[in-house]
């Protein structure tokens, strides 16, 4: 399986979020990247190449231009105002408040464009969020092409991304991304599977009332794990789209065969939808070691889980999403690619 890496990731590297009302150091960091190339250079999974530059147009067709044009500019501003180091929202336009005008306040703007705090807005951000797009849409290409499957190395990872909001540690939705180009492309099916441990709020919400694009999802259950705000299991699409979205949350604690068990569930879903392209939101926070997720995944189970979304036998583009056990996290992906791969 061929790899594209975003090179441009390491742009993204912020040291701190917020965390309990306190700078803690971050999760989200380079060395992830550092460790998933390692691994699947010392394993001789495949060619790794670079992306391809598709410019801004398919990350437009999922994203509001407005939003966009803000997140490039917006550590500049930050700077600007004499802000210092990474720039983090503070105010939020919740309920009863208007997201409808964009207000000149910098302040203001990072609020009504993002979802949390957590998220450290640096100033290689967008560099490193483009770039990761542009590796999604390189691979897909690979897939479009006839290859069986292909991997998006890249951080930060994208499916807590909206159309115009930034949380969650991502930024641009790659896999929302990915999955538009195909459909534009020519594909008349998409599907997008979730194994991430958190609900992909972003993807889900990018294609909720569509029919052309099936999201599914096992995650910790938002009763008590972030995003908090969607994934339940009631949120089955909208309009066109009903029907169309299949959430499995589940409980803080669950092992293997029960994770497996929701996979099952979420396959039989896409067995019956048909995909043409499958795209794997692949985070690897399920591991049992992930510092900030809490199912408990063993190793040889990602291995597993590599085997099973290839027995589903559609094309199938794998983009990185989550994964905090920093030391594990390259052998957590490699043995999800090489399942696929033996498979
Ligand atoms: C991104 B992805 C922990 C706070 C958690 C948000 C988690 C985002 C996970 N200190 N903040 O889905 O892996
Ligand atoms: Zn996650």
């Amino acid at each position: 399986m061929r790899t594209v890496y975003n090179t441009g990731h390491a742009q993204h590297a912020a040291t701190h979020e917020f965390f309990r009302g306190r700078l803690v150091p971050a999760f989200e960091i380079p060395a992830r990247a550092d460790y998933i190339l390692q691994a699947l250079q010392a394993a001789g999974l495949g060619d790794v190449l670079v992306p391809v530059d598709h410019g801004l147009a398919p990350l437009a067709r999922v994203h509001a231009a407005r939003y966009l044009k803000f997140i490039e500019g917006a550590h500049a501003e930050w700077l600007a105002l004499g802000g210092e180091g990474d720039a983090f929202p503070a105010v939020w336009p919740v309920r009863s408040l208007r997201s409808d005008v964009e207000p000149a306040s910098f302040a203001a703007r990072m609020g009504l464009y993002s979802m949390d705090s957590g998220t450290p807005l640096t100033s290689g951000s967008w560099t490193a969020a483009y770039a990761g797009a542009q590796a999604s849409l390189t691979a897909l290409d690979l897939v479009l092409a006839g290859q069986r499957s292909a991997y998006v190395l890249t951080r930060p990872p994208g499916h807590h991304a909206g159309a115009d909001f930034f949380g969650g540690y991502c930024f641009i939705n790659n896999a929302a991304v990915a999955a538009q180009a195909a459909r534009d492309a020519g594909l008349a099916r998409v599907a997008i599977l979730d194994v991430d441990y958190h609900h992909g709020n972003g993807t889900q919400a990018i294609f909720y009332d569509r029919a052309d694009v099936f999201y599914a999802s096992v995650h910790g259950d938002p009763r008590t794990e972030f995003p908090f705000f969607l994934g339940h299991a009631d949120e089955t699409g909208a309009g066109e789209g009903a029907g169309f979205n299949a959430n499995f949350p589940l409980p803080v604690g669950v092992a293997n065969d029960g994770w497996f068990a929701a996979l099952e569930q979420a396959l039989a879903r896409l067995t019956v939808y048909r995909p043409d392209l499958l795209i794997v939101s692949l985070g690897v926070d399920t591991y049992g070691g992930d510092p900030i997720s809490h199912f408990k995944l063993d190793e040889p189970e990602f291995r597993r889980m590599g085997q099973r979304i290839a027995a589903f036998g559609a094309p199938t583009l794998f983009i990185q999403e989550g994964g905090y056990a920093t030391e594990a996290i390259g052998r957590n992906v490699v043995a999800v690619l090489g399942g696929f791969e033996t498979a």
